[in-house]
């Protein structure tokens, strides 16, 4: 028998933000081992459980390798060619009868871990030419998309924390000891965290949970969730009663700082203590600890986004980064520079607005090109001009994520037609009436297209496909271009290259505008093996460090990235102001009329009568929202999907830990297995989302065996932030009451189901 050669491969990982480098051993086609990449300029040998999962991830044998299409209630193994078929004649239809808006899209979190999610999105979504696009940026991080465009005029110029230089970084609603960061790519965050700490430096977290980051903060603060606006209004207030307000160098490139103080008036820590629950002393404590210290940084995350305010609770993150001087400096929040983007040279722009359209049922505004996923299930569900009957799904699994998913559920299988692109066949995907599953990771190059615009320090890596291409798979690029190709009717058999070479050509006359070369003499010194590849190298050689086609010897292409497998490093931020403004003023505007308008709301619920009960969510290291619970290595242990109570509230709703307990909300109820534990506050209890995987029809034999339940189940589909359409999934109110059964019962119960079949 042939011995298999093993080799060694290097590889960002694609399962967080983080952007770690892995070593990967392979043995044949086969990922053997992965461990974190010491050389790697960024992560410095860096590795999570899911990273070090990375082959059995993608071997996954529930991992599908060819197309599906569903006959009655089962899904059959067909070729592309047939697929492809179904597909055309099943959209090509809907459109034609009915329009665009009847087709709707939802884009999943992968898509922005994947060079396809990156390049070939647009082109299908301005194929189809729907307004009903819809994806997990709504339950996600849509207010800071917002906040940032009013404040710098750009939904994408958000700034982050400059955690390798802070002397003092607040922590609202983040727990990156768990999730490794978002909209904040640092490697390693525990370790620079730490690193804080021992060059002398200090952080809080506010959170309602004493999650791992607060256990090795240096001070830890519960907050009643819903409620850091108040808190932070707070501190703003301080910061004017106690003369700390100093912009530093950014005087003279922001507006709005008297208005901010008169709308600071109403929040004064006196005020706001009672609903927030922080006490007044420590309210004035952070605002004089911000302005001290050397340097600072707020960060906020999904406990200050996924909130009835959560644009508002954003942009006062910013805002206090901005009155104490931290906007724009070293060791305060900062705005990366990419590789594949070009800087803007001066400031000023068209700025940012929402409501370009509204949706249908509900009247939300678009923003940012898409509407709130909150409002699908209705766009689904009610008659009349512009009803959506065909759904196209890319790497999403809104059954799980989205609010009141029960409901989006049912609505699903109503639909007329529907196509996933997607690897499994999950809660979501099995009502698809065609599955189009991408080849996995060991055959797709990458780029972070995403989170390099989100370092917190400017390095670009680029990873060729470890494995050759799968002869019966297909890559997602030319699963999306040909889906494009389907839907402007070019036919089922149409060739991918034909967009492939079109999205080349059109990338190089951009190019040949600016620079007046011709576009034919740069195609001849394009590099790549792969389309996305192409596209990558026009991006950087014409990006902030490129080699401008040979006009800067030097400089990066793709073939520099290919000559650095563990990554280029391009030095610590730089400030960027104020060329990366692109508000009409040119000035970072803290005061824009919507924002200010929604400041009458949250003033106005400051006497609200507090619910007894809310739920939070969490977040646990061997997961990824959804989709990682397939994995044996991933799901071993406890069980991690319990509800955690704090003791009072356990003794005063008389539950025990390990019993169950049945949870209730506006939306919908459900059972979960009690943990009574003082790491959640009074009054908050906390179950994670992305569980639930005992639905019929799905392909997760690993997954089913450990089911867990749907916190999104109780999540309301009618709470989102005015100003972002958001949706609201932290701070549910709810009831929970002693169902008086054993949760072992309740395993043996399901283990029984998953026999039966
Ligand atoms: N209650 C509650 N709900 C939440 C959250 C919360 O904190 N609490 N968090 C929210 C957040 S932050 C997010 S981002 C969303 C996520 O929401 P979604 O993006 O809808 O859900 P995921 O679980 O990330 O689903 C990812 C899907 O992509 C597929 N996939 C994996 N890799 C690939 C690939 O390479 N290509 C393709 N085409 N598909 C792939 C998986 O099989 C899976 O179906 O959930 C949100 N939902
Ligand atoms: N291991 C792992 N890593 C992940 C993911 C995962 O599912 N698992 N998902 C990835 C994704 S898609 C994302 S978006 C990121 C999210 O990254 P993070 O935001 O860091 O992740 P969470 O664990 O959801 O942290 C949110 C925290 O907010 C707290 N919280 C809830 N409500 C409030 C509130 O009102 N105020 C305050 N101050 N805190 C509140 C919660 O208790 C929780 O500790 O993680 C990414 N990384
Ligand atoms: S932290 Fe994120 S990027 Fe790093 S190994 Fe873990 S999943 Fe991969
Ligand atoms: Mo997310």
């Amino acid at each position: 028998m042939a011995v298999e050669a093993t080799r060694t491969a290097y590889r960002t990982c694609p399962l967080c933000e983080a952007a770690c480098g892995l070593q990967l051993t392979v043995t044949g086609d086969r990922v053997v081992a992965a461990r974190g990449d010491r050389d790697h300029v960024f992560s410095h040998g860096f590795v999570c459980p899911k990273g070090a999962a990375f082959g059995q991830l993608t071997a996954d044998p529930d991992r599908l390798r060819r197309p599906l299409v569903r006959r009655g209630d089962r899904h059959e193994e067909v070729g592309w060619d047939e697929a492809y078929a179904e597909i055309e004649a099943g959209l090509r239809p809907i459109l034609e009868r009915h329009g665009p808006d009847a087709v709707a899209l939802y884009l999943g979190n992968p898509n922005v871990h994947t060079m396809a999610g990156g390049l070939y999105l647009a082109p299908l979504l301005r194929a189809v030419g729907t307004r009903n696009i819809f994806s997990a940026s709504t339950v996600d991080q849509m207010p800071k998309h917002v906040s940032c465009g009013y404040l710098y005029g750009s939904p994408l110029a958000i700034p982050v924390p400059d955690v390798d230089r802070t002397d003092f970084l607040l922590i609202l609603g983040a727990n990156p000891w768990e999730s490794n960061g978002s909209l904040a790519t640092a490697a390693d965050f525990p370790g620079r965290l730490k690193a804080v700490q021992a060059r002398g430096g200090r952080f809080v977290v506010v959170d309602p949970r004493r999650t791992r980051t607060a256990e090795h903060a240096d001070e830890h603060l519960f907050i009643r969730p819903g409620t850091d606006a108040y808190l932070l209004f707070g501190i703003v207030h301080t910061l004017f009663e106690e003369d700390l307000v100093d912009l530093g160098p950014l005087a003279g490139h922001v507006t709005g700082v008297d208005e901010i103080r008169e709308l600071a008036r109403a929040f004064s820590p006196e005020t706001v203590s009672g609903a927030c629950g922080v006490p007044v002393e420590r309210i004035r404590g952070l605002a004089r600890e911000l302005a001290a210290a050397p340097t600072a940084a707020v960060y906020g995350r999904i406990g200050t986004c996924t909130v009835e305010f959560g644009t508002l609770t954003s942009w006062l993150v910013d805002v206090v980064n901005v009155l104490t001087g931290n906007l724009d400096r070293p060791g305060g929040v900062m705005f990366p520079m990419a590789a594949h983007l070009r800087p803007q040279t001066r400031p000023g722009g068209k700025g940012f607005r929402v409501g370009r359209w509204h949706s249908r049922v509900r009247g939300l505004p678009e923003v940012k090109g898409e509407l709130p996923v909150a409002t699908l299930a209705d766009e689904i569900e009610t008659p009349g001009e512009g009803q959506v009957r065909a759904f196209i799904t890319v790497a999403g699994n809104p059954v799980l994520s989205t609010p009141n998913s029960g409901r989006l559920d049912r609505a699903l299988g109503g639909l007329d037609f529907m196509v996933s692109v997607d690897p499994y066949l999950n809660e979501t995907t099995r009502h698809a009436d065609v599955v189009l599953p991408p080849t996995d990771p060991t055959r797709k190059g990458h780029y972070d297209f995403s989170f390099l615009a989100l370092a917190v320090r400017n390095f670009a890596a680029y990873s060729p496909p470890v494995l050759p291409p799968d002869p019966a798979g297909m890559d997602e690029c030319d699963i999306l271009a040909r889906l494009t190709l389907v839907v402007t009717g070019q036919g089922a058999g149409a060739d991918p290259a034909v967009l492939h070479d079109r999205m080349l050509d059109e990338a190089l006359q951009r190019v040949s505008a600016a620079t007046g070369r011709p576009a034919a003499d740069l195609r001849a010194l394009v590099s790549g093996e792969q389309p996305a590849e192409r596209l990558l190298d026009v991006a950087l050689r014409t990006g902030a460090y490129g080699d401008a086609f040979g006009a800067r010897p030097g400089g990066l292409s793709l073939d520099e990235l290919l000559a650095n497998p563990h990554g280029v490093d391009l030095g610590p931020l730089q400030p960027r102001i104020p060329s990366v403004l692109r508000t009409p003023s040119g000035t970072v505007e803290l005061c824009a009329p919507p924002i200010v308008s929604d400041v009458d709301r949250l003033r106005a619920a400051l006497d609200r009568q507090r619910d007894e009960l809310v739920l939070v969510g969490r977040r646990h290291l061997r997961s990824n929202n959804s989709w990682m619970h397939n994995v044996p290595a991933l799901i071993k242990g406890r069980d991690r999907c319990t509800l955690q109570v704090h003791p009072v509230d356990a003794e005063r709703l008389a539950l025990t830990d390990g019993d169950d307990a049945s949870v209730t909300s506006r939306a919908g109820s459900l059972s979960a297995r009690v943990e009574v534990t003082d790491a959640v506050m009074p009054g908050v209890v906390s179950l994670p989302h992305g569980w639930g995987h005992d639905l019929p029809g799905t392909r997760l034999s690993v997954a089913a065996t450990r089911p867990g339940v749907n916190s999104n189940v109780l999540t309301d589909e009618f709470a989102t932030d005015a100003l972002s359409g958001n949706s609201v999934l932290n701070g549910i109110p709810v009831a929970v009451k002693a169902t008086g059964t054993r949760a072992s019962d309740r395993v043996s119960a399901r283990a029984g189901d998953v026999l039966q079949g």
